[in-house]
């Protein structure tokens, strides 16, 4: 496993030794390791080896020889659609193992195949699934807190986009961030409130403005296991640029500078091909370790602490 962080969240790539998934099209491959392989996941994210923070990615053969590589991305609760971090963190693993040089690489995700670039100066632009608005502006009623109003919008994962919670978007406030983001998650699987096709809406956004000279906007991202996500969350910038862009709020190849909770930065843009959004997101990932994952069948946590 080569584990390496984007913008300060982790992905821990599964490089060899991963269940046997056999060939054919990645989302068929991500439902065969969910029924039958769920414990490697917890095995490499969860406690004691990872954590709730920790996000995973299965190194797959791609099922189209053009694209460098295949991926199936999870977390300490289940699995992810697109993992914009982690696909930066992918494209920067592959570039230390020798695997590509820089320029364009194709990568399959469960939700499409995206495309990705890596520049000479190491940073990684990743152009993301076509992201959308579904609705604008939907009220929710949040139990001790009242009407909260969100966009909900597809950018690889399903988000709920908030600018109207009077939160303090801060570090010192982390614990107050996750807890009310987790109320307004709960609310709305309450109330049925939901992606396309009835899909849940697992992370939950909140903005706010910057307070770094020509940044656009600082958010706060709760990622479906409870963690917050560390960067600005390649799949909730995508789902912005696409809300932004319904609003007239942004320009095609204007740059949206999208700083996270913990300070760093994505740059986002978008094309608009055929009327569909296609945003691109700009980061930088650092491989931070390698190591080999030890089943030993005596631990009892082998295969992780799960609920
Ligand atoms: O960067 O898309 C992302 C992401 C999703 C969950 C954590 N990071």
């Amino acid at each position: 496993m080569i584990d390496s962080h984007t913008a300060g969240e982790p992905t821990r790539l599964v490089i060899s030794g991963g269940p046997e998934l056999a060939e054919g099209p990645i989302p068929a491959r991500l439902e065969r390791f969910r029924r039958e392989y769920d414990s490697f996941r917890s095995a490499v994210v969860n406690e004691p080896r990872g954590s709730d923070v920790m996000v995973g990615a299965l190194l797959c053969k791609p099922e189209d020889p053009d694209c460098a590589a295949g991926v199936i991305f999870f977390n300490n609760v289940g699995y992810l659609g697109m993992c914009g971090h982690g696909t930066i963190g992918l494209i920067s693993t592959l570039s230390y193992m020798g695997r590509i040089v820089c320029g364009e690489h194709r990568i399959e995700t469960p939700v499409g195949t995206v495309t990705s670039v890596l520049h000479e100066d190491g940073s990684v632009t990743v152009n993301n699934v076509p992201s959308y608005r579904v609705a604008a502006k939907v009220p929710v009623e949040v139990p001790g807190v009242g009407t909260v109003h969100g966009d909900i919008a597809w950018g690889g994962n399903w988000f709920f986009l908030v600018e109207d919670h009077k939160q303090d978007l801060s570090l010192n406030n982390i614990e107050g961030l996750t807890d009310f983001t987790w109320t307004v998650r709960r609310a709305l699987a309450e109330k049925g409130i939901t992606g396309e096709d009835g899909h849940e809406i697992d992370h939950i956004e909140l903005f706010g403005p910057s307070l770094v000279p020509g940044v656009n906007s600082k958010n706060f991202v709760l990622c479906p296991g409870g963690a917050y996500d560390r960067s600005p969350c390649g799949t909730g910038t995508s789902a912005k640029l696409a809300c932004l862009y319904a609003d007239g709020k942004l320009r095609e190849g204007e740059i949206w500078k999208q700083e996270s909770i913990v300070g760093t930065i994505f740059e986002g843009s978008i094309n608009v091909r055929n009327g569909r959004v296609h945003p691109s997101i700009k980061g930088v990932a650092f491989v931070n370790a390698e190591s080999d994952l030890i089943l030993d069948e005596s631990d009892p946590f082998c295969m992780g602490i799960r609920e």
